[in-house]
């Protein structure tokens, strides 16, 4: 018998495809084929014949392989795992699987882009959704969000139109998994509500290191439900164990091309490695008398409530640990529903959420082809489904009995759920209002909110937001929509307005009333460095014939011991022959990967004198990169000659002698031999450091 934790995984095992090794090749009738390389034709030369059932049956189900992909969020990348609360939340919430911390309630998430469509490119700037479907003993429960908190309208009446003006404009289809064009910034400029989730998208949140490596939020405020009927508004976060680490834009536009599979190959190996990503799930509780305690709406899903005004409280944690067998059947299948909801958990009247309830069931049934792909193995919940729909596209399941309710011909079932069986019952709110067609004006400040993300940057995350506006803006067409843009943000920031528009070749707007100074600390990339481990940061190691080996085994030794992966990249694939003698395999070539690919370079030296790649431009290309993109780079020995290469991007290697000398994530010793561990503390705790912006900024 399974353990509960395994149930969607033993449920997965009976829809496995029968092993096409146990016998022949058959047609979809189960009838043996002998041949499939040659059509069925009049004679050798003559034409095929109709009469080939096998031939025009494998061609029209290759014909109809594809499904529409989704309308947005059409790349992404998923896996199984579980989820475990710490305690009891029962004082909140009656939702079983946040009840009992023994019980693991399998998962299924996937993360993905939004604009770009199903073969786009990983690392574009974009929003990235982190939709989670909790397999619970009480049914399916869907928890569909963003790495962003907030999002960019207040009500779903407007999503198709937000959607049309970020997806590719409509005659021409560019840009692909992109927004920087005239018809996004047109809407932005229009629409102030859209400004807090843009300056999310203007800083590096839009671009991240890793789906590992980012923050998930419901975004929405939910209502958990305790068995009681109480009710408590709640907002939900996910936060990695990693750390949360971004990209900078330079490198996110490289990577597109070195490697478009970028986040989610990472993903998919870091699983297989056995290093499972892991988060933690959080709440944020307002108790329902508190509705209008704040100075913006709880039903405002362009707001957020700041953590230090509420405290995220840590009540459980979701690890990854099983990718899929099959990428079509499972992460392509999956269907997220807002409304797939389980007792305890309940909805607010915030107006976009209530518009999500109707778009995603409605988005399956074309997407998936009619009602039954709750039956798809992905989809199916563990909890048993009993009820009277029938029928439709792909029923798969054969029922029998009556299909009607009330009946005494099938003994009355499936029965009601009696009471304390577990049944969904909604919160009791009590709603009272005229019908009108108009957004409350507690809705209407679209600029605090955006000031204070501006005001709780650290210095680089304010330059990044400011080139991403020039980068974004500078591609619109129409100056007056980069005008009004700019008139936008005078009202989040004036220094923020003045340097965008320095940069995009507007006026520089005339002095606006800007919100207060109001702070979030808890907003900056600055505060959420992890666990200060590096675990799974990838490390290159640059080395060609005569690298000193000593050097590289040190280093390679305590790197992995942390839990790094290490790769020697030489100018050619195969082995090298160390300092040693001894000859030493080689990871991968250089001019297969690039330093975008990489966390961190080393340099190890060579026969003494004799930098040893600085002969090779991939290797001095390399560590360039690297250094212009706040990456720790790493020099032993002569290696240390190479970062010579390194001067005219700003760096000035002190000239004093010292054994280790650690500048801004550069760090050297010129000693030969073994590692120290002095270095290796120091280049460890640069790795860990993630990256290091009192560099010179990125220029072309
Ligand atoms: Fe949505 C997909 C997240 C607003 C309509 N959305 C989708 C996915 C995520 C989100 C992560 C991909 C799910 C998957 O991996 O299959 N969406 C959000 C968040 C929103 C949001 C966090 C705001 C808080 N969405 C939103 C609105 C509407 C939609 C307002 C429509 C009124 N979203 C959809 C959709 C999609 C979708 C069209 C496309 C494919 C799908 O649902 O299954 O129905």
């Amino acid at each position: 018998m399974a353990s509960p934790a395994d149930r969607k995984q033993a449920q997965r095992e009976a829809f496995r495809a029968d092993d096409p090794a146990a016998g022949p090749l058959t047609t979809d009738q189960g009838v043996a084929v002998d041949h499939t390389d040659d059509s069925l034709a009049a004679g050798e030369r003559g034409p095929t014949l109709m009469e080939d059932f096998h031939f025009r049956e494998k061609l029209t189900r290759f014909d109809h392989e594809r499904i529409p992909e989704r309308v947005v969020h059409a790349r992404g990348a998923g896996a199984y795992g579980y989820f475990e609360p710490y305690e009891s939340c029962a004082e909140f919430t009656r939702a079983a699987f946040l009840q009992d911390p023994s019980v693991r309630t399998p998962v299924f998430v996937r993360f993905s882009t939004v604009q770009g469509p199903k073969g786009s490119a990983d690392t574009v700037r974009d929003v990235r959704g982190f939709a989670t479907k909790f397999y619970t003993s009480e049914g399916n429960y869907d928890l569909v969000g963003n790495n962003f908190p907030v999002f960019f309208i207040q009500d779903g009446i407007k999503f198709p139109d937000f959607v049309h003006a970020v997806k590719p404009e409509p005659h021409n289809d560019i840009p692909t998994g992109a927004s920087a064009h005239d018809t996004l910034w047109d809407f932005v400029s229009l629409q102030p509500e859209t400004l807090h989730a843009i300056m999310w998208l203007m800083s590096d949140r839009a671009i991240p290191r890793s789906y590992r490596m980012m923050q998930g939020f419901g975004v929405h405020t939910f209502r958990f439900v305790n068995a009681e009927g109480r009710g408590t508004f709640v907002k939900f976060h996910w936060k990695p164990r990693l750390g949360v680490h971004s990209l900078v834009w330079d490198e996110a536009q490289e990577c597109q091309g070195r490697d478009p599979d970028f986040n989610r190959r990472d993903l998919w190996d870091a699983i297989e490695a056995g290093e499972y990503p892991e988060w933690e799930l959080g709440v944020q509780l307002v108790p329902e008398e508190d509705e209008f305690a704040f100075d913006f709406d709880l039903l405002d899903p362009t707001k957020i409530i700041p953590e230090e005004q509420v405290p995220v409280r840590p009540i459980g944690r979701m690890v990854l640990d099983r990718n899929p067998e099959n990428f079509f059947a499972e992460t392509e299948q999956v269907a997220f529903h807002t409304a797939n909801v389980v007792p305890g958990i309940d909805f607010t009247n915030d107006p976009l959420l209530q518009a999500r309830n109707f778009s995603y069931l409605d988005t399956q049934l074309i997407r998936l082809g009619g009602p039954n792909f709750s039956q798809l193995p992905v989809n199916r919940p563990v909890a048993p489904v009993r009820n009277n729909q029938r029928d439709g596209y792909h029923q798969s399941a054969i029922h029998s009995g009556t299909n009607y309710f009330p009946n005494s011909l099938g003994g009355g079932c499936p029965a009601h759920a009696g009471a304390g069986a577990g049944a969904y019952t909604h919160y009791a709110e009590r709603v009272d209002g005229h019908k009108i067609r108009r957004r409350s004006p507690s809705f209407q400040d679209h600029y605090s909110q955006p000031a204070m993300f501006w005001n709780s940057m650290a210095d680089w995350e304010k330059q990044h937001i400011v080139e991403a506006f020039r980068f974004e803006l500078g591609k619109v067409g129409a100056m007056t929509v980069r005008a009004r843009t700019v008139e936008h943000l005078a009202r989040v920031d004036g220094e923020l307005a003045a340097q965008v528009a320095r940069g995009v070749g507007v006026p520089p707007p005339a002095g606006a009333e800007t919100p207060g100074k109001q702070v979030s600390p808890a907003l900056s990339l600055e505060s959420l460095r992890g666990d200060g481990s590096i675990r799974t940061r990838q490390i290159a190691v640059l080395v060609t014939d005569g690298v000193d080996a000593e050097q590289i085994t040190s280093v390679r030794e305590r790197l992995a011991a942390e839990g790094a992966i290490v790769e020697a990249l030489a100018p050619a694939d195969g082995t090298i022959t160390g300092s040693d003698g001894e000859t030493y395999a080689v990871d991968r070539a250089l001019p297969t990967v690039a330093s975008v690919l990489y966390d961190a370079v080393l340099l190890p030296g060579g026969p003494v004198g004799t930098p040893p790649t600085a002969a090779d431009p991939d290797a001095v290309r390399f560590v360039r990169d690297a250094f212009r993109h706040g990456k720790p780079v790493g020099a032993l020995g002569s290696g240390v000659g190479v970062l010579s290469a390194l001067e005219p991007e700003g760096l000035h290697l002190s000239t004093e002698f010292q054994r280790v000398v650690t500048d801004q994530g550069v760090v050297t010793d010129t000693s030969p031999g073994p590692a120290s561990a002095e270095f290796l503390d120091a280049f460890v705790a640069a790795i860990a450091a993630h990256r290091h912006w009192g560099r010179p900024p990125v220029r072309r």
